[in-house]
């Protein structure tokens, strides 16, 4: 039965390069896969520092900005749209706290996290960050509507 409160959403989540380097892709795409959410779209990108600094333009006054740019820009990053019920707010509980050691175990910054930069993933934090956040990455004809023949059962 499907519940009321559950709305089909797309979220934008990516490993940074931190996770990339550490051949973490095939872990967080399991636990993905694992919770039934879909992968619409998914490609490795390596940002500019211009494009990094459009991402995070909300922390350019804050005292981790540089770091941020930085880390973020130094290696591919591996961006994804995720679809699935309530999938922003899904997504957001898989990831963990920002900060990794308060991270809860079993999250994936709770269990690879290594420091507050390098924290593993991105994962928007709203719906209306969402759909900007898919836009800055993906173009409307590279994400793609499925089903899996296994998730068909679930009705939304
Ligand atoms: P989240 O990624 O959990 O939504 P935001 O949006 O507050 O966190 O911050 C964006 C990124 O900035 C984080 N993923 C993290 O790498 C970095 N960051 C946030 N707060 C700090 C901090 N206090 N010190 C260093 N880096 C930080």
């Amino acid at each position: 039965m499907t519940h009321p409160n559950l709305r089909m959403e797309k979220t934008l989540l990516f490993l940074k390069p931190d996770g990339v380097m550490r051949g973490l892709i095939g872990e967080i795409i399991s636990r993905i896969e694992k919770k039934c959410l879909i992968i619409s779209a998914i490609k490795l990108v390596w940002l500019t520092r211009e494009k990094a600094k459009e991402f995070y333009l909300v922390h350019k006054d804050k005292t981790f900005f540089e770091a941020l740019i930085e880390h973020v820009t130094s290696g591919p990053i591996l961006a994804m749209v995720v679809q699935g019920p309530n999938a922003v707010n899904v997504v957001r509980r898989l990831v963990g706290e920002t900060n990794p050691f308060e991270a809860l175990p079993g999250t994936i910054r709770g269990d690879f996290g290594l420091d507050l930069t390098k924290n593993v993933v991105h994962a928007s934090d709203s719906t209306e960050n969402a759909e900007k956040e898919i836009a800055f990455f993906f173009q409307p004809q590279e994400i793609l509507e499925y089903q899996k023949p296994t998730e068909a059962k679930f009705a939304f």
